[in-house]
């Protein structure tokens, strides 16, 4: 068995948060844990479809995520949250809901790799302003100081990344 937790994948756009956390996901499932994720991307289609990329909106659209994440561990799930999560500031709120529950990880992969893999083309989009205020160009993103655990992704495999985050969970929501 499992307690329940919230595991906080911050990054870069690009920088693997979303692509681990669905195969995390999937490899905790089928163990028969109780997993879900919340994607930024995703949840920006729906709940938060309100919101845009200001500081202001990116506070907002961190706060309601966070407090869904709460609520869900608090049920006993475990919950792969994969949001870029800029703000240092953003982030301790989310910790502060219930700091024993909350996991910081940071998903680091330098700009320079984000920007090589433009998976969606956004940062060839940013480079011509066609996207304003984007993250690590034209916004900032400030890095944990102390994460929970710094997942470095470049020259690794997926597979590598997704072992390492394996045994952070397994290491910390076994029961
Ligand atoms: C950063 C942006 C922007 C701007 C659109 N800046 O990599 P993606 O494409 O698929 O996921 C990113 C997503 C960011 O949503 P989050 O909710 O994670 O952001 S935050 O935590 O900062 O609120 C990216 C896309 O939206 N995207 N415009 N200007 N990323």
């Amino acid at each position: 068995g499992h307690r329940g937790g919230v595991v906080w994948l911050t990054g870069l756009s690009g920088a693997g948060k979303s692509t681990i956390a669905a195969e995390v996901e999937r490899r905790l499932f089928l163990r028969g844990w109780q997993v879900t994720i919340l994607d930024g991307d995703a949840l920006r289609l729906g709940l938060n479809s309100d919101l845009g990329f200001s500081p202001k909106d990116r506070a907002e659209n961190i706060r309601r995520s966070g407090e869904v994440a709460h609520l869900l561990a608090e049920s006993g799930l475990i919950v792969l949250a994969a949001f870029i999560s800029p703000y240092r500031a953003d982030r301790d709120r989310v910790r502060t809901i219930n700091p024993e529950a909350f996991h910081e990880i940071h998903v680091a992969t330098a700009l320079a790799e984000c920007e090589r893999r433009d998976p969606k083309g956004l940062y060839g989009k940013a480079r011509t302003g066609a996207i304003p205020q984007f993250t690590g160009l034209s916004a900032p993103y400030e890095p944990p100081e102390t994460p929970d655990l710094t997942l470095a992704t470049e020259g690794r495999s997926i597979e590598d990344c997704v072992t390492e985050l394996l045994h952070y969970i397994d290491n910390t929501f076994a029961l």
